[in-house]
């Protein structure tokens, strides 16, 4: 059982290996995330990768053995655990991309949720399935999954706790995008490769002033992007974008 961080040509992977049990999340799981997610923080990564070990599962939810027996103040202080830990994924300055290479069912849909972005295996199956167990989700997923797919469709995943399959969950919003080739994780750094293309500065001002204006009625959104996007103007970044574009040629941004 093990949670890796791999650092290469600015993306860092995340990996969730506890195969045997479908990348379950157990409490000692969800803390070495968070503790990854610390080094990504400071490292300089441009983008994050999650995805899971092995070719059946990108991560089965919460474990659910763990979770029987324990009392009410136990499974609130999961909960929060859980919760903090993936609002640590959303928060980061850098997009990230959740490959969900296999289950990703509860928990691990909603570690999914907490991502910038979510990219499927053809052959990926997805859900809420928390009311079968006499559940709610507890790791962001009521939250998180209406502002994605809307109120609707959100209650219906939850309320029915059914299986959605890549292509119904592309059709939907759920995901971005199916990976094309066999080497999925290649389509998802490519993937990335793409959101990361331009400058560190406006990539991180436009994912806060999307992501921070979504919980602020809109006059206040428009304050935030009005601020950040002032902001954008003073870095060297800018600067030479808007040089190159007069001077005819490609920009160099150098994150500044
Ligand atoms: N927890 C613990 N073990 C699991 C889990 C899980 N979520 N999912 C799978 N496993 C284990 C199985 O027990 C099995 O172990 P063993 O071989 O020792 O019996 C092994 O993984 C392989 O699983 P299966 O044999 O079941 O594999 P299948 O291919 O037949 O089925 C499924 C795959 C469909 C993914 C199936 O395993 C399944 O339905 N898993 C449970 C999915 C689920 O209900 N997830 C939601 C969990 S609840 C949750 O996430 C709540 C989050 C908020 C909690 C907040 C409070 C703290």
């Amino acid at each position: 059982m093990t949670v890796t961080l791999a650092l290469s040509e600015g993306i860092a992977t995340l990996t969730i290996d506890r195969h045997k049990a479908l990348n379950a999340l157990n409490f000692s799981l969800i803390s070495d995330i968070s503790e990854k997610l610390d080094e990504v923080r400071v490292s300089d990564a441009r983008g994050l990768l999650i995805t899971g070990a092995g070719e059946k599962a990108f991560c089965a939810g919460a474990d659910i053995k763990e979770l029987m027996g324990r009392d009410l103040m136990a499974q609130k202080r999961g909960a929060e655990a859980g919760q903090a830990t993936f609002a640590k994924i959303a928060a980061l300055e850098i997009p990230s991309l959740a490959l969900i290479n296999g289950f990703a069912f509860g928990g691990g849909l909603e570690m999914a949720l907490a991502c910038t972005f979510r990219m499927a295996v053809p052959t990926a199956k997805m859900g809420l399935p928390e009311i079968k167990l006499g559940l709610i989700p507890g790791y962001g997923g009521t939250q998180r999954l209406p502002r994605l797919i809307g109120e609707g469709r959100a209650l219906e995943m939850i309320l029915t706790g059914r299986t959605v399959d890549a292509e119904e969950a592309l059709r939907i919003g759920l995901v971005n995008r199916l990976t094309e080739t066999a080497d999925s994780v290649a389509d998802a750094q490519g993937f990335l490769g793409e959101v990361t293309r331009y400058g560190l500065p406006a990539i991180s001002f436009a994912k806060e002033a999307v992501t921070r204006a979504l919980d602020l009625p809109i006059h206040e959104g428009l304050k935030v992007e009005a601020d950040l996007s002032t902001l954008s103007f003073r870095t060297e970044d800018a600067d030479e974008g808007l040089a190159a574009f007069v001077e005819k040629r490609k920009p160099t941004f150098q994150d500044r």
